[in-house]
């Protein structure tokens, strides 16, 4: 399988808080270095860098405000006179007033946001932006070069970021990004499958209320997971696009047995809805020893879920998303590739 990566990921090593101290994420960049060892350690197929798209690319998924807000925060942070990492500290919840973009640089942080886990830092729009393209590319070479599958080894991650607002170590919706994409390019209908742990909500609202994208997500359930507000089974889409959604939150504690059930199910959706290609944001928190998650999986259970999304028969670009064992995330990200390929 061909892997899209590229060195620009390290741009973006930001901050957030833990137990009330300034920390660095668990979302940093030996993330990325343990996946691409392990795709070179296995041979899993070529590794190219990102062709470079235009801002108008990002448009299917984004607002071009929110998009030049990305653009520009960092040096309008500077400008008021901060060099630490930017974060959002507060936000126009529920009655407060939401149409109106502040215009100091603290105000657009929380109006574009939905939690602090999103510092913005000096590299950060140029790690966004790549890792965007890293996706868009991978789902190129599968319409144009004819690729049946490919692996964006993207960093941020992205499914937690929505039309207007960033969240979760997410910017930029590097899986919707390249469903919208596929949609542009002749597919007529794409399926997005994300098997992180953590619900895609912003995904999941991108395509809300279309039909031309379906969404499924297998998660941690909001009751007791971030992003608290988002993933809960009654979620089916609205207008055009309901039954076009389907969330399968699980308990804490699920481990391959119950996962297997959830998988079984989403895939039977997803050949029901026959798409055209398939974008699976592989998030790998899944995995028993996550510092952040309650699942319980193994390392050989990602090669299972491999070899069931191969049975689809369909073409297929992987995005990576989360995952925070660095130690196993090579293995367990890589597994799920090789599971697909039948290795
Ligand atoms: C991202 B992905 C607030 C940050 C909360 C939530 C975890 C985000 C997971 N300080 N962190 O889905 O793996
Ligand atoms: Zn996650």
């Amino acid at each position: 399988m061909i892997t899209f990566y590229s060195d620009t990921h390290r741009l973006h090593h930001g901050s957030e808080l833990k137990d009330g101290v300034l920390m660095p994420c668990f979302e940093m960049p030996s993330r990325a270095d343990t996946v691409l060892n392990r795709v070179l350690q296995q041979q899993l197929g070529e590794v190219l860098p990102p062709q470079q798209f235009g801002v108008e690319h990002y448009a299917g998924a984004h607002s071009l405000r929110y998009l030049s807000f990305l653009q520009n925060a960092w040096e309008e942070w500077r400008a008021s006179g901060r060099d630490h990492d930017a974060l959002p500290l507060v936000w126009p919840v529920r009655d407060l007033r939401s149409d109106l973009e502040p215009e100091f640089i603290d105000g657009k942080l929380g109006f574009y946001a939905m939690d602090a886990g999103v510092a913005i830092t000096a590299g950060t729009w140029q790690a966004v932006k790549t890792s965007a393209d890293l996706a868009l590319s991978g789902m190129e070479a599968i319409q144009r070069g004819g690729q049946h599958a490919a692996f964006a080894l993207c960093r941020p991650p992205g499914h937690h970021a929505a039309h207007e607002y960033m969240g979760g170590y997410c910017y930029l919706n590097n899986a919707a990004i390249a469903a919208q994409y596929a949609r542009s390019h002749g597919a007529k209908r794409v399926a997005v499958l994300d098997v992180d742990y953590h619900h895609g909500n912003g995904t999941q609202s991108i395509f809300y209320q279309r039909d031309d994208v379906l969404f499924l997500s297998l998660h941690g359930d909001p009751k007791n997971s971030y992003p608290y507000f988002s993933g809960h089974r009654d979620e089916l889409g609205a207008g055009d696009g309901f039954g076009y959604n389907l969330n399968l939150p699980l308990p804490h504690g699920t481990d391959w047995q119950g996962y297997c059930a959830a998988l079984q199910t989403a895939c039977q959706h997803i050949a029901g809805y026959a798409p055209d290609v398939l974008v699976v944001s592989l998030g790998v928190d899944t995995f028993k020893d996550d510092p952040i998650s309650s699942f319980l999986l193994e390392n050989d259970d990602y090669l299972r879920i491999g070899q069931m999304l191969a049975r689809l028969g369909l073409p297929v670009l992987f995005v990576l998303e989360g995952g925070y064992m660095v130690d196993d995330i090579g293995v367990n990200a890589v597994n799920v590739l090789q599971g697909f390929e039948g290795a």
